[in-house]
């Protein structure tokens, strides 16, 4: 069977020949859809994709683009790059990584941990953890500088625990974790583009009784979801504002004034009937400097230690302003050119421009909030997110129809206005059931209108079957051309959201840590307090139940070949990885204590763990290191 396909694609290739042909062919075999459809579309994407060679990117040769993808319930952070889509690095950061012991070292345990809330602290505590070990990512977004990526940090959301994180993109880690207060499950998080970020926007999506305390418990019409302003560089909330509705995907301007989020269930009901009985619902306009002065004129009540706003619509605050918006909007989409935003329908085959130049008229009372709807083109069913090329066309995709569809802002304002044109440009199936999509630099000034992601859901007969749990479909498309061409399909594991496209330009990630990095402070500050050198000694230091190890590594040899502690004792190993060479990372494995942790170069880490089993027990380097990297152990001697 599948040597018959093999030889088909043969044929097919030898037939056809060009790759215009082979284009046009793609085409076609993408409108198809379904089973079969999809199969054959498979196969000739292939050839399109040999045949053009634009998205293959050879042995050796380095890809243009930074993908930043959300890992969804996996609850990390994927480095993706484009245009090859290969998978180059995981960032784990609300889940415990086996790989480097991220939610296992006390550095990371510490970045985990001390971000909580008492009462979550509190709650864990009783079951005897620190941290979780699970979190649901769906935005991950960099931070900016005047309208551009600045290189210093993304973000991202766990909605499961209401938290956000903060990676550090010189050294691709996670360093801040906070669980945000008052709130409930993060979904939406989008960056201050200007000035700076600034503020990370987070909408609390599920409406509770705030405080949560146990009041108000069976009465949803007493309970809200709340916006979160927390400031980027101290990872401190700096504001909330209480709002009507469920909070869902929120952006920014390119001028620091307004931010827009989008809200499903207006009727605040607590069933799907109940959330979607009304046909429309809206999206909420915050006023930046509205709601500074707001805070600073004493006008927030303090709860949990924050200031809170009330910008509901009965407050009829003069921070924020409601836009009707029909049936559960979604996506929430700022043009590059700085102009709109994009409202997503959702339930409506609609999306909502709203024109951010008018929110000064509006907010000066001149002009209703439906008039700063420009346009509202009929893009098709289950319209959810929007991306651009920089070119003045917006691209959709289409959740029911399982389509990315190109539609020109322009001709959208102008139908509009009563004129008679169709801002639609073309309509691409891709497979299957799409949520986001997202262009290169699409979310910036520079948007470049190469290369865009289409993040399909469902991706059924596209892969070899792995068993009922299937892969989402990660595809990518040409939009460097007037027509959309589909190049490549990549399957990733549960479940990419989202994902930003970055310039490699952007970036600029170290190879070796920095001694001085702020990351290994405490560790100093412990070596310095037991009278050890961290990148000298190797030493272990007693004190009472608590043995501290301190080791150096150079491959292929740990600084301590063997120690001795007692039964019961608690053991805290810390490494020094002394190696000055890029790629060359060590590991700690302590065999039957659960104990695994990377090294990387020049950087320290450590674990804590209970030695507990008198015996022999080898360490070894888990990092494939040097060609003596099997003989990089050593023993640790538990006494009776
Ligand atoms: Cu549309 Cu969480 Cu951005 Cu899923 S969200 S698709
Ligand atoms: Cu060090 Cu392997």
């Amino acid at each position: 069977m599948s040597e018959e396909k093999e030889s088909c694609c043969v044929s097919r290739r030898s037939l056809l020949g060009s790759g215009a042909k082979i284009a046009t062919l793609t085409g076609l075999a993408g409108l198809g859809g379904g089973m079969v459809a999809g199969l054959g579309g498979a196969s000739l994407i292939g050839e399109a994709r040999a045949a053009e060679g634009s998205a293959d990117v050879a042995p050796g040769k380095i890809d243009e683009y930074y993908g930043f993808w959300s890992g969804g319930h996996s609850g990390e952070v994927r480095i993706v790059g484009l245009p090859s889509m290969r998978e180059l690095m995981r960032i784990p950061v609300f889940n415990r990584c086996s790989a480097t012991g991220w939610g296992q070292t006390n550095e990371s345990l510490k970045i985990l941990s001390e971000g909580l809330t008492p009462e979550t602290k509190a709650s864990l505590a009783k079951r005897g953890l620190v941290t979780f070990d699970q979190g649901d990512t769906h935005h991950p977004r960099p931070s900016y500088t005047d309208g551009t990526y600045d290189g210093r940090y993304l973000f991202i959301n766990d909605k499961s625990n209401t938290r956000i994180a903060r990676i550090r993109l010189d050294i691709m880690k996670t360093d801040k974790v906070i669980e945000i207060p008052n709130s409930h499950s993060i979904h939406g998080l989008r960056n201050q583009r200007y000035p700076k970020t600034g503020y990370v926007f987070c909408c609390g999506e599920h409406r509770i009784p705030v405080p949560n305390t146990g009041i108000n418990l069976t009465n949803p019409k007493e309970y809200v979801s709340i916006y979160t302003a927390v400031d980027g560089d101290t990872m401190k909330v700096a504001w909330q504002v209480m709002v009507s509705g469920n909070l869902d995907n929120t952006d920014a301007d390119y001028a620091g004034k307004y931010t827009a989020a989008t809200c499903y269930n207006s009727e605040e009901g607590v069933t799907v009937g109940e959330m979607t009985a009304s046909p429309e619902d809206h999206a909420v306009i915050f006023n930046i400097a509205a709601i500074e002065a707001a805070v600073k004129a004493g006008k927030a009540q303090k709860i949990a230690g924050v200031d809170v706003l009330d910008g509901r619509k009965a407050a009829k605050s003069d921070f924020t302003r409601y836009i009707p918006i029909p049936n559960s909007p979604h996506g929430c989409n700022a043009s590059p050119d700085g102009k709109y935003v994009m409202l997503n329908g959702k339930l409506s085959p609609t999306v909502s421009v709203v024109e951010w130049a008018k929110l000064d008229e509006l907010f000066a009372g001149k002009i209703t909030e439906k008039q700063c709807i420009v346009a509202q083109p009929e893009i098709g069913l289950g319209p959810l997110h929007t991306t651009f090329d920089g070119r003045g066309n917006a691209y959709t995709s289409v959740f029911l129809d399982s389509q990315i569809v190109k539609w020109n802002i322009a001709d959208a304002i102008k139908q509009r206005s009563g004129e008679k044109v169709n801002p639609i440009r073309q309509k691409i199936d891709v497979h299957y059931q799409v949520g986001h999509t997202n262009a290169s630099m699409a979310e910036t000034k520079e948007a470049d209108g190469k290369w865009l992601v289409a993040l399909c859901k469902f991706s059924k007969d596209r892969f070899l079957n792995v068993g009922p749990l299937k892969p989402e479909n990660d595809q990518l498309i040409d939009i460097s051309g007037d027509q959309m061409k589909l190049v490549h399909d990549g399957a990733t594991f549960a479940e990419p959201h989202d994902a930003v496209i970055v310039h490699r330009s952007k970036i600029k990630p170290l190879d070796v840590y920095k001694r001085t990095d702020p990351l290994f402070d405490d560790l100093k500050a412990m070596a310095k307090a037991d009278g050890v050198d961290l990148e000298a000694d190797n030493k272990v230091i007693r004190d009472g139940n608590k043995v501290r190890v301190y080791m150096t590594s150079v491959a292929p040899a740990f600084g301590i070949t063997d120690f001795t502690v007692k039964a019961g004792n608690e053991v805290t190993v810390v490494v020094t990885n002394l190696d000055n060479m890029s790629d060359l990372a060590h590991g700690f494995t302590m065999v039957g204590h659960g104990v695994c942790i990377e090294i990387g170069p020049q950087a320290s880490a450590s674990v804590t763990f209970v030695a507990d089993r008198p015996g022999v027990h080898w360490y070894y380097c888990q990092w494939f290191c040097h060609a003596l990297h099997m003989e990089m152990s050593g023993r640790m001697l538990v006494e009776a």
